[in-house]
């Protein structure tokens, strides 16, 4: 079968403002296309996104989850030892982390960030207007995250540039590439610094990284490297996440309403969200060997686009998939991925976005959009700006 050849390009200015609108045109095309633009393939149905996520002997990660191989290209850092590394190193530093980020320690968070969440909210619910990024979404991960991880005081909020500057670094090195990332260099130095053991607070999860280094189970070089992956793809992410969880409440009031009148539905308010806009839009793969996906024969060394934001709308596989409805089941959504890579972070994000649902639902009445989101634009996340909203209190 040949394969459908599309111009479109997937990390342009005209894509990467409303990625929504060009992705039926992507999987109405066929369930696999080859994207011009990029030289590479593409799949954005449901079912092709998963099975691909889902065999990860065939499409690896080692050779970079951007469009970059790492096999013929220079990586833009030192590659992640979880998210650009297969087994069996992937499997070595995956059990350490999970052991880290364990349903205990989680545990354990949940009062202190169900009291930060509170206050926010209540100071917001004060304050009637204000922007839903600036003043709530970058806010509550940065007063819960870092600490989390024990970092130092001084430079956190370079963490935010930090991120972009990674997610800008999956695509290509276009103008969004070059001009996002201007002035934002001293991110790099600062993360790489924090990273280190001295830098650490004892009794976080950074130091807990290094002595899981100390038993044996990684290097301390190793150990710098996996806290940097809490740092790129801890913060940036759940900002983005609890921003389109308020995006997806203010312009669903009566969605906002069944909030109100089952705050039970938190959770589910934050994975719906979730599956509606789940921020992180791509990933790429790289096929270690011939492979056939429904009927296309895709080449050793081929890079795949995997669009994780349609198959999470795709009508094939979603009833009225534009609708943010709590009333759905959300199960299945990739907006965490799937298979051996799927989010290290989950509960980390899923507990911040409850609390802040939640919180949202026992003290506002009613969420308003004053204005339209102004959009941050990035190769890899569908990032907002602005979000300027008005509250009436319960
Ligand atoms: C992996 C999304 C929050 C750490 C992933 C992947 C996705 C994702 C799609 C899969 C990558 C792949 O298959 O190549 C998200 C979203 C978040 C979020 C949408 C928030 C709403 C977090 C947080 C952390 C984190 C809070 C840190 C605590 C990681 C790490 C990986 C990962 C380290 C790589 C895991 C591996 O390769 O085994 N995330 N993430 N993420 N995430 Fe998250
Ligand atoms: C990492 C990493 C970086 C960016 C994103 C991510 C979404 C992981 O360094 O491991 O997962």
């Amino acid at each position: 079968m040949s394969v459908p050849s599309l111009q479109i390009n997937p990390f342009g200015p005209e894509f990467l403002a409303d990625p929504y609108a060009h992705h039926d045109l992507l999987r109405d095309a066929g369930p696999v296309v080859w994207l011009e633009s990029v030289q590479a393939y593409g799949m954005a149905r449901f079912a092709e996104v998963q099975a691909t996520l889902r065999d990860h002997e065939t499409f690896i990660s080692s050779r970079g989850v951007g469009l970059a191989d790492f096999a013929t290209e220079e990586p833009f850092r030192p590659p992640s030892l979880l998210l650009e590394a297969d087994p069996p190193i992937h499997d070595r530093t995956r059990g350490l982390m999970n052991r880290i980020v364990s349903l205990r320690a989680l545990k354990e968070l949940r009062p202190k960030w169900e009291a930060e969440a509170g206050t926010l909210i209540d100071q917001l619910v004060g304050a009637r207007s204000f922007d839903a990024v600036g003043d709530l979404a970058e806010i509550f991960p940065m007063r819960v995250f870092p600490d989390t991880i024990g970092l130092r005081d001084d430079g956190r909020e370079l963490l935010l540039d930090y991120a972009s500057i990674v997610f800008n670094a999956f695509g290509p090195r276009n103008s969004v590439f070059h001009e996002g990332n201007r002035g934002k260099e001293q991110a790099i130095a600062w993360v790489a610094d924090a990273c280190k053991r001295e830098n650490l607070k004892p009794g976080g999860w950074g130091m807990a990284v290094f002595e899981a280094a100390d038993a044996g189970e990684c290097t301390e070089a190793e150990a710098e490297r996996l806290v940097r992956s809490f740092l790129s793809a801890g913060v940036d992410t759940t900002v983005n996440g609890i921003a389109h969880l308020v995006l997806a409440l203010a312009s669903h009031p009566a969605q906002f309403e069944q909030l109100r009148l089952k705050p039970r539905l938190a959770p589910k308010a934050f994975e719906e969200s979730l599956r509606w806009d789940p921020t992180v839009q791509t990933f790429f793969r790289t096929a270690a060997r011939d492979a056939e996906v429904a009927g296309t024969r895709i080449p050793e060394g081929a890079k795949v686009l995997l669009f994780l934001a349609a198959a999470n709308r795709d009508p094939r596989h979603w009833d009225r998939p534009e609708e943010f409805d709590l009333g759905r089941q959300t199960s299945g959504h990739v907006g965490f991925g799937f298979g051996i890579h799927q989010c290290l972070g989950q509960m980390v994000a899923r507990l911040e976005g409850e609390l802040i649902a939640a919180a949202l639902a026992a003290k506002v009445g009613s969420i308003a959009l004053k204005g339209a989101p102004v959009r941050r634009i990035n190769n890899t996340l569908h990032a907002i700006g602005s979000l300027p909203v008005e509250v009436e209190p319960a």
